[in-house]
């Protein structure tokens, strides 16, 4: 199939990249969004969220003339579905926005047109949620439209690259729409491209990321259990690790993101019956902030009043992304039992709400009982411990990502603990 115009519902972190990518390969592409504010900063030739290159091949979209933007879809060949799953209260995926892009094509579907669901979303959603209201168009599926899931798999920071380079699921509710999304695809996409069905696709997505939280879990565990038992769990780990089938991921104070810690939701939501262990594996990872707080608690005795300097909150290393950060949960946690949190986030952008950040390392240090590594940025991994003991009155650390050499610390003066270490 050949696409001369294509339609992408949704300019967010997938939606702008993928309609910027397709006109820079030359295809005409309308980009819609219900937001006006990001319709006027794009038009504007600026934008509203941040991706390494992304402005520069926004600029040159827009001013190509092969990408225009707008609150409203029009008439095109295919049309991309790039918008937010969010979860609700209660676990349950919030396909609102899917409903609303469905509806906002249905005006404008012709007969041979081509729709991609790209958001994340529970299996069956495109053949049970998606398809009927697209038929409201008086159209068949796959008799007169054809209809295909492709999930986004790329990383934030990388999207540009990852976009072309990765591999690209295309799951067509029939083998002619898999085929047809294969040849939209290929348009911008240099890696392998695997057909399947839709279902298959939106499953490939979810498990993905649960067989990553599932394995984060077990290592979580394997922490408490480390320091039940007096040792540490990072040696154990990497000792582990020397068996050639074995890799166990790292420990830490939980999992954080948009994705990781919410699709294995829309898995449990859709069969909770059958899902004990992704839900349990959850649980687990989003515990982890309280055990924090109770090693805190053994570390400081009873917490009212006292003082912690929080290195981090993003939801991991190097990013300025604070979604379902664990970090962010563990400043709560320690603020709700009275503790007084400093903080230091050298990829803030926003204050967030109650969370009070220092300018400084200096100045977030400066009087504390405690030094709490919360997130394993490059810039925390570097400090000289000598010189934090020159600006700090804290004497402990408790090191919650096995970023600090313990060794140092102590060599500083300090009293150093770690996440799943029974050696403290
Ligand atoms: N984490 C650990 N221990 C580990 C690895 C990660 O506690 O050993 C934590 C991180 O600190 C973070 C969370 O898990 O809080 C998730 O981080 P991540 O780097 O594992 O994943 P994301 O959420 O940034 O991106 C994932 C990726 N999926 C997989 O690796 C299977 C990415 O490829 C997807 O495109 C993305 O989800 C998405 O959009 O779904």
């Amino acid at each position: 199939m050949r696409f001369n115009r294509i339609c992408v519902i949704g300019l967010g972190y997938i939606g702008l990249p993928t309609a910027c990518t397709f006109a820079d390969r030359g295809i005409k592409v309308v980009g819609v969004d219900t937001n006006p504010q990001i319709i006027e900063v794009l038009q504007q030739g600026g934008l509203h969220l941040y991706e390494p290159g992304l402005k520069e091949l926004s600029g040159k979209a827009l001013t190509s003339g092969n990408l225009k933007v707008g609150s409203q879809p029009e008439n095109a060949d295919a049309f991309i579905i790039a918008v937010p799953t969010p979860f609700q209260d209660g676990k349950k995926a919030d396909l609102s926005f899917v409903h609303a892009a469905c509806e906002s094509i249905v005006p404008f579907l012709r007969p041979g047109n081509l729709v991609v669901l790209e958001s994340t979303s529970p299996p069956r959603t495109t053949v049970d949620f998606a398809l009927p209201i697209l038929e409201k168009s008086g159209l068949r599926a796959g008799t007169d439209f054809l209809l295909a899931y492709s999930p986004e798999r790329v990383l934030p920071g990388k999207i540009l690259r990852e976009l072309v380079e990765n591999a690209r699921v295309i799951g067509g509710i029939d083998p002619a729409s898999a085929q047809a999304g294969s040849d939209l695809y290929r348009i911008i996409v240099k890696g392998e491209i695997i057909q399947t069905d839709a279902t298959t696709a939106e499953m490939v997505k979810l498990m993905e990321n649960t067989y990553r939280d599932v394995n984060i879990a077990i290592a979580n565990e394997f922490s408490r259990l480390s320091e039940r038992f007096g040792i540490d769990i990072w040696e154990a780990v990497s000792i582990a690790n020397h068996h050639p089938r074995v890799k166990i991921l790292s420990p830490g104070p939980g999992v954080g993101g948009h994705c990781i810690s919410v699709d294995p939701w829309f898995l449990v939501e859709s069969a909770p019956d059958i899902t004990p262990l992704i839900r349990t594996a959850r649980e687990v990872n989003d515990s982890q902030p309280e055990f924090v707080l109770k090693k805190v608690q053994k570390l400081l005795g009873p917490l009212n009043g006292k003082s912690i300097t929080a290195f981090g909150l993003a939801y991991k290393p190097d990013v300025d992304d604070f979604r379902e950060s664990p970090a962010v949960n563990c400043v709560r946690l320690l603020q709700n039992s009275g503790v007084r949190v400093s903080v230091f986030e050298p990829f803030m952008n926003e204050p967030l709400p109650g969370i009070r950040t220092s300018p400084t390392i200096e100045e977030a240090v400066r009087e504390a009982d405690l030094l709490l590594l919360l997130v394993n940025h490059s810039q925390f991994r570097t400090l000289d411990p000598k010189e934090i003991n020159i600006k700090t009155s804290a004497r402990k650390v408790l090191d919650t990502v096995n970023g600090w050499d313990r060794g140092q610390w102590e060599k500083a003066g300090f009293n150093f603990h770690k996440l799943g270490s029974g050696r403290d």
